[in-house]
């Protein structure tokens, strides 16, 4: 029988996830979409074929016809949605960030610990994706010797209108905390937080560059940059004694004209990362039928793990001054 998924939230992701869903999961059915708004939630719906609409999370969460649970509605619901998806013992792919509270975060690894099983996935798509894939078996292989440094840049477009100046840590950087994370094998024990000199820092989206120290003693820095305006441009260097690595982007073409030769930038994050969010959700669907959870996806533990650096980074940034992380127990259930 067809896994019945409800997508909670139609906003830009809400969508995909529907697109998804629809058109490249077989075996999963979309059963309702559910948005405060019904005029987005009918959209949705009527694009990709759901079977009803809702704008009652909760609610939707329960329904007996529903099996599995995405979540794609604002960042500040993801962990009370993860946790009523909890107490009705369905699966549910929650997106990014687990929460922006460190605390919340533990909610859910409560919850997960005293019902003794994972029911939370969590929509760090990266891990999924081939060229991040490829640095890691560079480095789990050992052709690139030890790693030493890993760089990141995450460019987007323009800021959305309702980023706040600390959202470059809480909202985009979460995914670069994990992803250099899950590619290290490593965990944070310092950050500090810096942003150029003469830029308006209460503007939406203003930039900073972020250096991280891992457990392992390897250095790690991000820029964010929300408003980098040419484009969505995610980089990254993996840095080994041996080599390094790049990751690509999937461009396919490279045009001539004007004098010029020039390849395009996608506009968002959704045409560069298509293959890993729809590799991470067919393993969610896999983790639905069979109960196993999928050995690289992110769970509430690495939910956690990010919150907590983007906490640190916060503070960071607030004084000015590097900022240290105590070491974390990570429950047995998530040592898989
Ligand atoms: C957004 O929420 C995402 O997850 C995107 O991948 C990221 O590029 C963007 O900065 C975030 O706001």
């Amino acid at each position: 029988m067809s896994v019945r998924v409800a997508i909670i939230g139609a906003g830009i992701m809400g969508a995909d996830h529907a697109r998804i869903v629809a058109e490249d999961l077989p075996g999963a059915s979309l059963q309702v979409v559910c948005d405060a708004s019904q005029e987005r939630a009918r959209k949705a719906a009527n694009e990709y074929g759901a079977g009803d609409v809702s704008d009652d999370p909760l609610a939707t969460i329960r329904r007996d016809d529903v099996d599995a649970i995405l979540i794609a509605s604002p960042d500040e619901t993801h962990a009370p949605l993860a946790l009523a998806a909890i107490e009705a013992a369905k699966p549910v792919l929650c997106e990014k960030p687990l929460s922006q509270s460190s605390k919340e975060c533990q909610d859910v690894i409560e919850a997960e610990v005293s019902r003794g099983r994972q029911f939370v996935q969590l929509g760090f798509m990266r891990r999924f994706d081939p060229s991040y894939r490829e640095m890691k078996a560079a480095l789990d292989d050992g052709s690139l010797g030890a790693a030493i440094m890993m760089h990141n840049f995450h460019r987007n477009v323009e800021a959305p209108a309702n980023f706040t100046g600390r959202m470059a840590i809480t909202n985009s950087a979460p995914h670069e905390f994990d992803v250099a994370r899950f590619v290290l094998g490593a965990d944070y024990k310092a950050i500090s937080v810096f942003q150029p000199a003469g830029i308006d820092a209460s503007r939406t989206g203003a930039p900073v560059f972020m250096v991280l120290e891992t457990d392992k003693g390897q250095l790690v820095n991000i820029e964010i940059n929300n408003n980098a305006a040419y484009g969505y441009d995610v980089r990254g260097e993996l840095v080994g004694e041996k080599g390094s690595v790049f990751l690509n982007a999937p461009i396919h073409t490279r045009q001539n004209g004007r004098l010029m030769s020039y390849e395009r930038y996608a506009p968002d994050w959704r045409p560069r990362f298509a293959e890993a969010y729809r590799l991470q959700n067919k393993a969610f669907l896999n983790f639905v039928r069979t109960g196993e959870f999928p050995p690289i996806a992110a769970d509430a533990w690495d939910g956690y793990c990010a919150a907590r650096v983007a906490e640190a980074g916060v503070e960071a940034l607030q004084k000015g001054a590097r900022v240290t992380l105590a070491g974390a127990e990570k429950p047995s259930l998530y040592k898989h």
